[in-house]
């Protein structure tokens, strides 16, 4: 008999141009190299696991827009006036904030937005995971304004951020530990697969037991949905019961 999970909900947060499109679009092994337009509202990803033969669970992987930062912060918003962020964050089992290692203002930006998930959680009683990337690290030293130190650093004061990686193009080759570039770097499938064996062991824990040894994760994607920033408001909740 197969069982399915209830689906675990993932969402991408951070300034314009750090490679969230692109880090979503690899998960999914769609043309990591192809020229990614800025996206509009939010990209959503629908993946689905099989762990072993008998459990499923799908993976919803949402990736908003810079864009909606400004359009949705809460002090840019009536209080409690119900807003895509508002329907969505509350509901996420995991945030990625996503900076670019070459931008130190791409970590300020992630420190909005993270302000701004506390402030739309503040009811929520889902348990969150959280991470702060360092995205571009196939990038040469020389163009590297973020250190892991840094990137530690700034996890420690937010608090609320469980976990610091910085990845990069997988595609453009590992990077070099002689050319003095080996900060931790993990791709971002690896860290999928350590967030989702969290959220099974905290939140499934019934059928993680059940689970002979560790479950062999078979992950495969479904569809790809682009969301207008027209079509936002209607679509959010859509997501949420699809
Ligand atoms: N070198 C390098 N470039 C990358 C990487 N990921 C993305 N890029 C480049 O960064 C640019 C922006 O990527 P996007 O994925 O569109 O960025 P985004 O964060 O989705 O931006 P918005 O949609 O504006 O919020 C593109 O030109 C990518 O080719 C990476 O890992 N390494
Ligand atoms: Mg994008």
């Amino acid at each position: 008999m197969n069982t399915l999970l209830d689906p675990v909900y993932i969402g991408f947060f951070g300034g314009g141009e750090v490679g969230k499109t692109c880090l979503l679009r690899r998960i999914a092994n769609l043309c990591p190299f192809e020229e990614e337009l800025k996206t509009d509202g939010f990209n959503y990803g629908l993946f689905q696991m099989n762990l072993k033969e008998n459990f499923k669970i799908k993976v919803k992987i949402i990736d908003f827009s810079s864009d909606l930062l400004a359009l949705y912060h809460p002090t840019s918003v009536k209080p409690d006036h119900q807003n895509p962020l508002s329907t969505l964050i509350p509901n996420l089992h995991c945030v990625f904030l996503v900076s670019d290692i070459t931008s130190k203002q791409s970590l300020l930006d992630c420190s909005q937005w993270m302000d701004a998930i506390v402030h739309y959680r503040r009811y929520s009683s889902t348990p969150l995971i959280s991470y702060i990337l360092a995205n571009k690290a196939d990038l040469p030293l020389k163009d590297r304004v973020i250190s892991l130190k840094n990137l530690d650093r700034w996890r420690k004061n937010t608090e609320s951020v469980d976990w610091a990686f910085t990845v990069g193009h997988r595609e453009l080759g590992d990077v070099d530990p002689r050319r003095g570039n080996a900060i931790k770097q993990k791709s971002i499938e690896d860290i999928l697969i350590q967030l989702l064996l969290l959220v099974l062991q905290r939140r499934d824990s019934k059928y993680y037991k059940l689970l002979d040894g560790p479950p062999h994760l078979n992950f495969h994607f479904v569809s790809w949905i682009a969301v207008s920033k027209e079509e936002i408001e209607d679509q959010a909740a859509v997501i949420l019961v699809s």
